[in-house]
């Protein structure tokens, strides 16, 4: 939900006007609007050349989640990773839109842990594709672009510490 959506609930839950508060903060959603949907419109179309070049880089840092027996080894396996490199890409562009990591926690984050513990995906190589994908990400944008980018990224890498 946007921060607009979730202030007017809040406030007419209590049949009053939005607080000076929230007013501040939809107006920082809104003055902050054209930069987020500019991040957004890049990442989306960059997004095949962001997977797979951080992908690149993931499978040289550890090798052996591509090697036999790791758990992406294989054309199938492999390819299987890399797709959930660009869901994680693709709720960071919703992050960034909506101002808001509510999306990217609710359909990416809930439940995880026990997911990626149940198929034997080790987690912290996760959160490693998804640094790698911060990094190329980030070389696609200006300085203050990529500082605003960046937070969804960590927002990401940090729930998979
Ligand atoms: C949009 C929200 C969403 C997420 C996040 C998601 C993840 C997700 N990743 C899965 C599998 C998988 N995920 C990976 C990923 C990796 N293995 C590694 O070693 C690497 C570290 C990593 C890539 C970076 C692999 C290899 C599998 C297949 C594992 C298997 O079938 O044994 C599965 C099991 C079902 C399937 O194969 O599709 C799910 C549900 N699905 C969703 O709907």
């Amino acid at each position: 939900m946007s921060i607009v959506t979730k202030s007017i609930v809040n406030a007419d839950a209590e049949a009053r006007y939005l607080s000076p508060g929230e007013l501040d903060r939809i107006k920082g959603f809104v003055t902050s609007g054209e930069r987020r949907l500019r991040i957004a419109q890049v990442l989306t179309e960059s997004r095949e050349r962001i997977v797979k070049e951080a992908g690149n880089q993931l499978f040289q840092k550890r090798p052996d989640i591509v090697s036999p027996g790791g758990n992406a080894y294989g054309e199938e396996m492999t390819a299987t990773c890399l797709r959930d490199m660009d869901y994680y890409l693709r709720l960071i562009t919703y992050g960034v839109v909506a101002g808001d990591v509510t999306p990217i926690e609710e359909i990416g984050l809930v439940g995880v842990r026990e997911m990626y513990n149940s198929l034997g995906t080790p987690i912290p190589a996760v959160a490693e594709a998804v640094r790698s994908m911060k990094s190329v990400a980030t070389s696609l944008l200006s300085s203050e672009d990529a500082a605003e980018a960046a937070s969804y990224f960590d927002y990401v890498v940090g729930a998979m510490q």
